[in-house]
């Protein structure tokens, strides 16, 4: 493994105040941002497959390194060569560290400075994650883009817990800086800081300081208030060098989207997308659609009268409806790729709003749609 020099992976191609659009190079492809990557934590975007997140052309997606080590196990994917052929995907691939998703697991995990204490929901058996061990595991799945071993606070945590995990994910940021990564891969770094102002500014100057290829803004968007959220991310970012590119973990709202760009952050991340499909919610440019609502039982336009995608060019809602109502899972995979497709071309209409001066113009429209308060 090689001890990595800094290069530059980020063009910035056009702003609109602090808004940019830029070039992401990865050892997969070049993709412009904003972008919005979907999640796929087990090998898999949930409910579609590589053929139809290559039609809908989604550039980068997401990948999960405890999930994936526990399940299959490192050893399958190696043989497979990595995750990339694993599921059978040539795009881009950004792996998260591990920490955020056992932060979920309270009852089974125990953090100290050396790692995380993982105990398995599966056979109880322990790992510690260390900011080392998930270096290896994402250089095993060679994925394009590594984020840092990071300790999450949640937004009820104390002042000096926040703190201290702060100054833990700032050690452990250079613990895996110093372990490296493969020569193709990327090392984003994560702020973290709780919902506390000078922690926050704290964190990501402290990190600023690394010759990290990213920087990540994390623990927010965890159930603290959505302004609380907006106001985080804006001390967070003017802390961040503005010739990197900024990623903030998971959040995908439409409106919380337009409003971070504007901060400008250029990357980002949700389930928000797909989980609402499973659950019958179609986006659209007139907002959220309850496909299951009885009064869209004999109707036969499309989701969207102007979308292109596959499902509007093919389905009425009538059809939709009908699916979700018997259950079929073919009407989760439908939404699916209607939603996933309204998020591409969102992401192109906020690029292309910054290059040619618009961007003020689309945000009052996402805000009026998507309500300024809403998630
Ligand atoms: N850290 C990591 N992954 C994350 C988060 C974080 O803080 C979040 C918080 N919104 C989502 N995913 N490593
Ligand atoms: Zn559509």
């Amino acid at each position: 493994m090689l001890q990595k020099e800094q290069r530059s992976c980020f063009e910035i191609v056009s702003k609109f105040g602090e808004a940019r659009v830029g070039k992401l190079h990865t050892n997969h492809g070049d993709y412009e941002t904003p972008v919005f990557m979907p999640v796929g934590t087990n090998a898999n975007v949930k409910l579609t497959d590589t053929m139809r997140l290559k039609e809908i052309g989604a550039g980068i997606i997401l990948g999960n390194s405890y999930h994936l080590a526990v399940r299959p196990g490192l050893d399958v994917i190696r043989l497979h060569g990595g995750l990339h052929q694993f599921m059978g995907w040539k795009g881009g691939i950004l792996t998260d560290s591990g920490g955020f998703q056992v932060f979920s697991l309270r009852k089974l995990r125990d953090i100290g400075d050396d790692g995380v204490l993982i105990t398995s929901p599966v056979d109880g058996s322990k790992m510690l994650l260390t900011p080392e061990l998930s270096m290896e595991i994402q250089s095993t799945l060679n994925s394009d883009i590594v984020m840092v071993l990071d300790h999450c606070p949640g937004p009820e945590d104390s002042y000096t817990e926040s703190m201290v995990s702060a100054k833990r994910t700032y050690n452990w940021a250079m613990r895996c800086l110093k372990h490296g990564v493969n020569e193709h891969q990327l090392l984003f770094a994560i702020a973290q800081g709780g919902v506390y102002e000078d922690l926050r500014k704290l964190s990501a100057e402290q990190l600023s300081q690394l010759p990290f290829d990213g920087f990540a803004i994390g623990g927010l968007s965890l159930g603290e208030p959505f302004e609380k959220t907006l106001y985080l991310t804006q001390i967070t970012v003017s802390a961040l060098p503005s010739e990197n590119p900024r990623y903030f973990m998971g959040g995908g709202s439409p409106a919380l989207i337009i409003q971070l760009v504007e901060m400008g952050v250029d990357m980002f991340d949700s389930v928000f997308p797909t989980r609402l499909a499973r659950h019958g919610a179609a986006l659209t440019w007139k907002g959220r659609l309850n496909i299951k609502s009885a009064r869209f039982k004999r109707d036969l336009q499309p989701i969207e009268e102007n979308c292109d995608c596959f499902v509007c060019q093919n389905y009425s809602k009538s059809y939709l409806h009908h699916l979700f109502d018997r259950k079929e899972v073919l009407g989760g995979i439908l939404l699916t790729y209607h939603n996933l497709h309204f998020m591409m071309k969102f992401m192109n209409k906020i690029r292309n709003s910054i290059e040619d001066g618009t961007f003020k113009t689309l945000k009052r429209e996402v805000l009026d749609v998507y309500g300024k308060g809403k998630k």
